[in-house]
Formats: C-alpha cells, sequence, structure tokens
C-alpha cells in the first residue's frame, strides 16, 4: 500500500492514515459527532468524503452516532473524554451480537492523559475492555516517525471488525476501538495530496468445515433463532423438519416455516414430542422455546461456524452444518411429524388472526393491539426494505403474529446481543443509510429512550427511514410477566405495579417529532394504519399508534385459549399422540 509521508502535521498525518485504513477496510458510512480533539479526523473524512470515500453523517449525541453506525454496519468517530463513553451500548451490543463496529476516538498523547488536562480520562484507550475485538491506542509522533507501520497497524485493527482475527474467539466480526493520540495544530496544513480516490474493498468470507449428517426418525424441530440465516431454511426444507424461526432469525419464510409455533410450544403434545432440536443462531425470545431447550433428555444439535460460541450451559452436539440422511431404514421417515405441526400451525395461525381482527374492530377507541400491529408491518413491507423490531413486546408480537411468506424470510433485524431497548431509533437510522429504505416498529419507552435519534445537523441527509410506534403509555410487556400477576390481586399492587414497571409518561408523541421536525402521523384505525404502510412518506416519519396497556394480559390469554381450541378442534392433541411415524 502507498503510504508516503504526505507533507503535513502529525495530526493530519495520523487522521489521514485513519481514514484511509477505513476506507480500504470497507467501511462505506461513518457517523461523525463534532469536537475539538477530533478535528483532524472530521477534516479528513470531509475531504475523503468528496473524493469518493466513506460516506459521512453528522449527529451530536454519540450514543445515537454510535447505534447508527452499528446499523450502518461502519464506524463512528468522537471527540474525547464522556463522547466516548457514550459508545459502550453500541459497543457491547455489536459484541455480544458479533456485528462489525469501527469505534474512533480522538484523545490526547498518553504523557498528557491522567494529568489535569481539560477533557482527557487515562481510561479511555481501554475503555471497552474485553467487548473489542481488537483495540490500537497511537500517536501522532508514532504515526508521523513510520506512515506505513502506522497504516498497517490501523488497518488490521480496522479489519478486525470483520472477522480478520483467527485466534481464539477473535474470529467473529465485532468491535474494534481506535483511540488515537492527536497533538497541536489540530488543523490541516500543507497541501493535501492530489486525491488518491479511496474506494472499499469487499470484505473476504471465512472458511468453511463440512456439514454433519444427522440420522432421520428422531422427531426434529429446527430453531432458528436471532441470526441465524437462510441456512437454517434450507436445513428445515431439505430435512422435512419443522421450522420454528424467531422473526429476526432471517429464515422465517417457506413452507416449513410455522407462525405461531410459540403458542403451540405450551400446549400439551408439541414440546414434549419433540426428540431432537437443531438450533441455528440465537433464540432468545420466548420462554417456551427455553423450557424445551432445557430439557434434559433433549438432543441439541448447535450449528455455528465457532467451535465454542455460544455457550447453551448444556450438554450439545456441536457442528458447522447439517444435512439429513437417511432413517435407519434409509427412507424419509418422518413426514407424519412434518404434517402434523403444519396443520397445528395453519390452525393457530387461523385463531390468532380472528382473535387480531375482532379486537382491532372492538378495542377501545382509537386504540389497536400490539400484534395485530405487528402483523400489518410484517405484510406491508416491499422488496429492498429492512424492518428493525425493537426489544420487548415488538419483536414478541412479530414473532407471534407475523406471516412467514411463502419463500425466503421476512427482513427483519433486531439488537438481540443484549436485548436493550436503546438505540433503536439509530440503529434503523444507520441500516436504511446503508441500504437505503427500512422501517423500524417500537414501542413508546423503546422510542423515548431514543428520541434523540430524530435530530440531526441541517442538510444532513434524512434516510427513508418510516418509525412505526405503538405509544401504550408505558412499559407494556412487564404486565405479561409474573409482575403483573401480582399486580392484579389488588389496587394498591396495580399502583404500584404503574409506579415501578408500567412508567406510565403521558409524553405527547406528535409534539415530540415536531420539535425535531419530522413528519408525524397518528393512525386511530386498522383502515389507517394499512393506508400509511402501504405508502410510507418519503424521508423520516412516525406513524403513532395508539395501544392499551391494560387489556394486554387479557389479549394474550384469549389468544392462547382461541390457539388451543382451533388445534384441539383438529383432533389428536399434538403431533406426538399418534405415536410414532416410524
Ligand atoms: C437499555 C434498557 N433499559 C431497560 C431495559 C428493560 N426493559 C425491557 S422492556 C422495557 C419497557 C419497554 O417499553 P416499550 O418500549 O414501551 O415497549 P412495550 O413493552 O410497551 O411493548 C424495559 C424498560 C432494557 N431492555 N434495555
Ligand atoms: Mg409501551
Amino acid at each position: 500500500v502507498d503510504a508516503k509521508p504526505p507533507a503535513s502535521n502529525p495530526a493530519t498525518t495520523l487522521a489521514r492514515l485513519a481514514v484511509r485504513a477505513l476506507a480500504e477496510g470497507s467501511i462505506a458510512q461513518v457517523v461523525l459527532c463534532p469536537g475539538s480533539r477530533s478535528a483532524p479526523l472530521a477534516y479528513e473524512l470531509a475531504a475523503a468524503e468528496a473524493d469518493g470515500g466513506p460516506h459521512l453523517h453528522l449527529r451530536h449525541d454519540e450514543r445515537v452516532a454510535a447505534f447508527t453506525a452499528l446499523g450502518a454496519g461502519g464506524a463512528v468517530v468522537t471527540t474525547s473524554g464522556t463522547a466516548a463513553a457514550n459508545l459502550h451500548p453500541a459497543v457491547l451490543e455489536a459484541h455480544h451480537s458479533d456485528r462489525p463496529l469501527v469505534v474512533v476516538t480522538a484523545d490526547r498523547p498518553p504523557e498528557l492523559r491522567g494529568t489535569w488536562a481539560n477533557q482527557t480520562s487515562d481510561l479511555q484507550a481501554g475503555l471497552f475492555g474485553a467487548a473489542t475485538r481488537a483495540r490500537l491506542d497511537l500517536t501522532d509522533a508514532d504515526a508521523a516517525k513510520d506512515p506505513p507501520g502506522a497504516l498497517a497497524a490501523l488497518a488490521a485493527t480496522v479489519a478486525a471488525a470483520f472477522g480478520s482475527l483467527a485466534s481464539a474467539g477473535q474470529g467473529r466480526p465485532g468491535p474494534v476501538h481506535l483511540n488515537l493520540g492527536f497533538t497541536e495544530p489540530l488543523t490541516p496544513d500543507g497541501a493535501r495530496p492530489p486525491g488518491t480516490p479511496v474506494r472499499p474493498r469487499p470484505p473476504r468470507p471465512g472458511p468453511r468445515r463440512a456439514p454433519v449428517e444427522l440420522v432421520r426418525g428422531p422427531r426434529t424441530v429446527v430453531l432458528a433463532g436471532d441470526g441465524a440465516g437462510d441456512t437454517a431454511r434450507e436445513v428445515a426444507e431439505a430435512a422435512g423438519w419443522p421450522l420454528l424461526a424467531e422473526p429476526s432469525s432471517g429464515a422465517r419464510g417457506g413452507p416449513n416455516a410455522v407462525g405461531p409455533y410459540r403458542l403451540l410450544l405450551e400446549l400439551p403434545g408439541f414440546a414434549s414430542a419433540v426428540d431432537r432440536a437443531v438450533v441455528l443462531g440465537r433464540p432468545t425470545l420466548s420462554r417456551p422455546v427455553t423450557r424445551l431447550l432445557a430439557r434434559a433428555d433433549l438432543d441439541v444439535v448447535l450449528v455455528g461456524e465457532r467451535p465454542d460460541h455460544p455457550d447453551p450451559g448444556r450438554p450439545v452436539t456441536r457442528a458447522c452444518g447439517v444435512v439429513a440422511g437417511g432413517g435407519p431404514d434409509g427412507v424419509r421417515s418422518d413426514a407424519g411429524w412434518l404434517s402434523a405441526w403444519r396443520r397445528a400451525g395453519e390452525a393457530a395461525a387461523g385463531a390468532v388472526d380472528a382473535v387480531l381482527d375482532a379486537g382491532a374492530a372492538a378495542g377501545a377507541t382509537g386504540t389497536l393491539s400490539g400484534p395485530f400491529l405487528a402483523r400489518e408491518v410484517a405484510a406491508s413491507l416491499r422488496a429492498g426494505e429492512t424492518l428493525v423490531a425493537a426489544a420487548s413486546n415488538p419483536v414478541r408480537d412479530l414473532d407471534l403474529a407475523a406471516v412467514p411468506p411463502p419463500g425466503p424470510s421476512l427482513p427483519i433485524v433486531a439488537n438481540r446481543g443484549l436485548a436493550g431497548i436503546d438505540g433503536t431509533i439509530s440503529t434503523a437510522t444507520g441500516l436504511a443509510l446503508a441500504r437505503g429504505r427500512a422501517r423500524v416498529l417500537t414501542g413508546d419507552v423503546a422510542f423515548l429512550h431514543d428520541v434523540g435519534a430524530l435530530i440531526a445537523p441541517r442538510g444532513e441527509r434524512r434516510p427513508d427511514l418510516q418509525v412505526i410506534v405503538l405509544n401504550d403509555d408505558g412499559g407494556g410487556i412487564f404486565s405479561l410477566l409474573e409482575y403483573g400477576e401480582v399486580s392484579r390481586r389488588s389496587a394498591a399492587g396495580a399502583a404500584l405495579f404503574d409506579r415501578i414497571f408500567g412508567t406510565p409518561h403521558g409524553a405527547r408523541v406528535a409534539a415530540l417529532c415536531a420539535g425535531a421536525g419530522v413528519r408525524h402521523d397518528l393512525a386511530p384505525d386498522a383502515a389507517t394504519l394499512r393506508a400509511f404502510l402501504a405508502q410510507p412518506p418519503p424521508g423520516m416519519s412516525v406513524l403513532e399508534v395508539r395501544g392499551d396497556r391494560a387489556g394486554l394480559a387479557d389479549l394474550h390469554s384469549r389468544l392462547r385459549r382461541a390457539v388451543r381450541r382451533a388445534v384441539a378442534g383438529g383432533d389428536d392433541g399434538g403431533p406426538g399422540a399418534g405415536g410414532r411415524d416410524r
């Protein structure tokens, strides 16, 4: 790589090398927050963008910027001090969900850290601890002494975000940290060398191992958790096994996908009939799945590229891929198993739809339920669009009600690494900036948490992003957990519950949007909702739907009852009831 020392001051030299390492390391989007110590990077990023380098986006809030970079699969650049600390939530999410994120923080050189120097912490270089795949603490003086060496070190660190490091535990994508020490002057001097246009290089795919062969016969389900990918669907279809796919699995589609699988697993005769679970990705959404995976006599086959990750805390068979082999007699013997799941899945989906449609017609005036909204949002997605699902009920409502399409999966992603309700709108913004268009389905508390994501400096490109908020005035999910049950025993319990869990706020979403200059619409009924979903306004917009937290537990009881009736009405009380097909 050509790394001639340009005629410039040390700060500019280091910034130029860092930006070059980003661009050549396939970083296409950079989110920058303004600051003084980071000024050399800001100048260089603007110049590189003009030369055809990474797109540059400005934001005020570093936490927003970091999640935006995470959504975009890019880099975030900040000044020193608490600015760097605000990146921590996104760094942790990137670590736990194995997604690339390059974090660049400006610092003073080491001799000024831990002194009286303003906005400087001696902790910054190691701030993210074991969460980073790699980190580099580099000063401009060192970079100016050996530019090719500095560029190589910067490039190697950036590459580690894409899983380039082969050593144990480091071979997967994740966050990396460049902490760059800059000395004055922080403004560029000397002419910028004639622009060598910087263009991203596509990351290289890692090596693949051969899959293992599983015998047919044991009654098997494919469990596709977050990030499982299309392989899960292919495995299920090739083997003839039911596919229980979470919305952000990337596998929820095709003829084997059982939409309301969670409600089926709660019925007698379903979970207990499963002999073997083939797990891809990381399932995090529902207790019935957790209970199934905890069954000591269940054969669990964990499919993934890494031999030691994740650690499910129970004995499992590990495989890098699976293919279904023959049964004991060499023939496909479990067709009845799949059809029993499919029949039950169809009956359950019909029952769920009926309850949701009746609720939408008869619910409290101006409100719609979360699962109804989730079903409609999933059905409205157009080609090329991605949906970001917020933690809490939205992602679970999609799990319950989003109808799997006949072909490949619904394009849904979620921050399931740590399942935070923070950074949801920012993540979706980054995704939309990188891919063109996106939508996000969020609750009101998650919306308020990340309301800063509605704000961007004047003139910054706004992505085509429709933010769909189910506003039930607080954290609805808690009323579906044991705290909700306790609250229903007395009036005092209900009041306490609302104070310490429900946290109603009365915040006016429309006014917040007006304050941020973002379009807001309210959908008080199903017809209005469908119209707004069918044609999202260009740019960033918020579609608010009011929900009813008080009626949530009852809605879920009705869904369970309806599914039980529909499936039992079909006869056998579970796919295991008729005995084994083999
Ligand atoms: C950063 C973070 N803080 C707190 C939580 C705990 N938490 C989980 S769900 C939830 C309430 C979310 O409410 P809302 O977004 O309105 O969704 P709803 O449950 O009403 O559907 C909270 C506070 C979390 N997951 N992440
Ligand atoms: Mg809520």
